[in-house]
């Protein structure tokens, strides 16, 4: 399978992250959005990333490739088969995708896409606007955070997509902070399982491009 897309992105990341939990095979293929590659604009008719190509079949969307992919190889589940917990985690992917990658995202495009990879006008006010309406989300989930485990039952996608979602926001220096202590310890047992381990040491070369040579994340 090819998954195109770039790995700053938490709607690629999550795709990645949900094909090493079920060991599916995969090569990422570097697309950026918008990009005019006639192979990805077929698997992405919007040219958003990131899309799927499996043989003669195309998809877009990271959630539709994650109900795909738990669909083709069943275990280990992704997708809870409890109903109540089936629709949780829709949930939670539903808010990481829209809720919070779209405070994070005015963040993240103002200080570090849009001024340092894409050389594109960016707007302070807006990522200013973002990291104001940060703290309401994370508020909202270190209320809902188990102590132990995992957000909806077993590991699932909603872990999938909230922490994936978390890790972007690392890039601009809102990742998982000790003011929420119950979400920093979920996110680090996240991060511990060897699916993300994975996916982290493929995105290690985006990350050190990114950093200052301080470490710290250059922003405009
Ligand atoms: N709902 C889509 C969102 C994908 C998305 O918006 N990706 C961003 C990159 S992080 C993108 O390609 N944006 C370009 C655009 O919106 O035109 C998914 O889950 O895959």
């Amino acid at each position: 399978m090819i998954v195109y897309g770039a790995l700053l992105s938490p709607f690629v990341r999550k795709v990645c992250v949900a094909l090493e939990e079920k060991g599916m095979a995969y090569q990422l293929a570097t697309a950026n959005p918008g990009g005019d590659d006639p192979a990805f604009r077929e698997a992405s008719p919007l040219g958003k990333i990131p899309a799927l190509r499996d043989g003669d079949y195309t998809l877009a969307d990271s959630t539709a490739i994650v109900v795909y992919a738990d669909a083709k190889q069943p275990q280990p589940a992704l997708l809870p088969a409890e109903p109540r917990a089936r629709g949780k985690a829709m949930w939670f992917d539903e808010w990481a995708d829209t809720v919070l990658v779209a405070s994070g995202g005015k963040v993240l495009f103002n200080r570090l896409v849009a001024p340092k990879l894409l050389k594109l006008p960016f707007d302070e006010a807006v990522a200013l606007q973002g990291e104001a309406e940060l703290p309401r989300h994370w508020a909202y989930l270190e209320g809902v955070v188990p102590d132990d485990g995992w957000l909806v039952g077993d590991f699932s996608l909603a872990d999938i997509a909230v922490a994936s979602a978390m890790r972007s926001l690392t890039y601009v220096g809102h990742g998982p902070s000790a003011a929420y202590p119950r979400t920093l310890a979920w996110y680090n047992r996240v991060a511990a399982r060897p699916s993300w381990q994975a996916v982290a040491r493929a995105e290690a070369p985006v990350a050190e491009r990114l950093r200052t040579p301080t470490g710290v994340i250059e922003t405009a």
